[in-house]
């Protein structure tokens, strides 16, 4: 096993990570910035180093800094967390090639994945289902696009390569604008990403997004953690997710999971994963791969009974997953909130000093949070302070109980998004469940 674990992050995810080191007996090493030397994690960790200031591209990104760290530390693992350089090709390579185990999958899975055509292309290839499109990126052909867009049917929406997460793409209502929109998402595309490759599918008008956790090991098994629903969201920022997702039946569940678990072998899979799907008339289309551990992993933890950073850390060890498919279970219903420092109307960021903090709790109650009374949310950085996750063994009760807890939960000193979190625990749509991506645009824009 490994003896000691770099976290390449902060905030929560760096103190979940720590939490299972711990677990498992294993040291860990904190590196931070300058803004963050008084995080809850750098506090409880074996060792901290301090990889430079407060800015982003200086220390969190800063590959030489976070290597250097792991050195002088002698660590054995280096662990990535979400955002940052979770997705980062250049950095995994640089971690192994520098000796130490990357937490997550191989260089060259997050390379084929980063890249949204070879990552569509790889699923084709896998027979996972795809939305209709251009199969592989567009030409310079107009005619030949005209035909294409033509072929598929509008509206179509073309998408950069090097996108993903919502960023580089435009919806094309009618004929007259491809071209003008084909030229500005190139455009937009080669200055943003250095990659003027786009592609085309069909737009899908009321989508649902649901997505599927996996976990490989280095020994060719992979496991399938079933789905989240993770619809409710605003300008691409996911707002509450839930697991399992409502109206997949098991039958469809299994067929998925039967699917990905021979996706995951035919790509040599490594470390956790999710497969993003649109869902729409009951139809699953793959949308893009995510190669590292999402923030929601916890719905998915809560409703399997399934430690996902403690399994990333076995993978990463070389030993085989703990669990096998016969072992997976989905009990009950789980669903998380993301509690954001930020203004619950306007949604602009508010950092500042947490005056109270006080937990709430009961059955089925989970907090993950780097959160304390008198600690400075700093404004260089995301503005999600705590997910707050309810598990019951019906959605009723898992939405029963994450009322309750909101209703308990004490943030004082700072604006936060709770109110927009009770007013959503209670809307009539939520509450029946299956609401589409742009269920809560409409709401804010109706009901402001
Ligand atoms: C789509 C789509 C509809 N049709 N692709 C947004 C994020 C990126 N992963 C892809 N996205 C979309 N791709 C087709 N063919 C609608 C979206 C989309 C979306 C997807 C998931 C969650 C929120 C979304 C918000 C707007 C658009």
């Amino acid at each position: 096993m490994l003896e000691k674990i770099l976290i390449a992050n902060r905030g929560e995810i760096a103190l979940r990570i720590l939490r299972a080191c711990r677990e498992m007996g294993i040291a860990t090493v904190a590196v931070h910035s300058e803004a963050d030397r008084d995080l809850k994690h750098v506090r409880l960790a074996d060792e901290s180093v301090c990889i430079g200031p407060a800015s982003s591209t200086e220390s969190y990104l800063n590959i030489p800094a976070i290597i250097s760290a792991a050195e002088v530390t002698d660590s054995g693992a280096i662990h990535p967390g979400y955002g940052f350089l979770s997705e980062n090709a250049d950095f995994a390579e640089r971690v192994e090639s520098s000796g130490f185990a990357f937490i997550g999958p191989r260089a060259e899975t997050i390379r084929l994945m980063g890249d949204k055509v070879s990552a569509k292309n790889a699923m084709i290839a896998a027979g996972v289902p795809c939305v209709p499109g251009s199969g592989g990126a567009l030409g310079d052909d107009p005619d030949e696009n005209m035909r294409l867009a033509d072929k598929i049917g509008y509206p179509v929406i073309v998408k950069a390569s090097g996108g993903g997460g919502g960023r580089g793409m435009r919806v094309v209502h009618t004929e007259g604008s491809l071209l003008s929109s084909i030229a500005v998402t190139k455009n937009e595309a080669k200055q943003f990403f250095a990659n003027d490759a786009v592609y085309m599918e069909k737009y899908l008008e009321h989508p649902r997004h649901v997505e599927f956790q996996v976990l490989a090991d280095t020994h060719g098994n992979a496991v399938c953690l079933g789905e989240r629903d993770c619809s409710m969201q605003r300008r691409h920022q996911k707002v509450i997710e839930e697991a399992p997702a409502l109206g997949i039946t098991p039958e469809m569940r299994e067929r998925m999971v039967q699917r990905l678990i021979l996706a995951c072998q035919e790509i040599g899979y490594r470390g956790a994963g999710t497969f993003e799907f649109l869902f729409e008339n009951g139809e699953f289309f793959f949308m893009e791969m995510n190669t590292r551990l999402q923030v929601e992993h916890p719905v998915t933890e809560e409703v399997t009974g399934i430690d996902l950073v403690r399994e990333q850390i076995r993978i990463a060890a070389g030993e085989t997953l703990s669990i096998a498919q016969a072992d997976v279970h989905i009990n009950g219903h789980a669903i998380e909130c993301r509690i954001n420092a930020e203004d619950p109307v306007k949604f602009f960021p508010s950092p500042g000093t947490v005056s109270q903090y006080h937990a709430p709790g009961g059955p089925g109650i989970r907090v993950d949070t780097h959160l304390y009374s008198g600690y400075t949310v700093p404004q260089y950085y995301d503005s999600m302070i705590a997910k707050l996750i309810a598990h019951g063994p019906t959605r009723e009760i898992a939405i029963a109980r994450m009322r309750g807890a909101l209703g308990e939960i004490v943030i004082d000193g700072i604006k936060t998004n709770i109110p927009l979190h009770i007013d959503l625990l209670s809307d009539a749509h939520f509450q029946k469940g299956g609401t589409n991506i742009h269920y809560l645009e409409k709401k804010l824009k109706n009901h402001p």
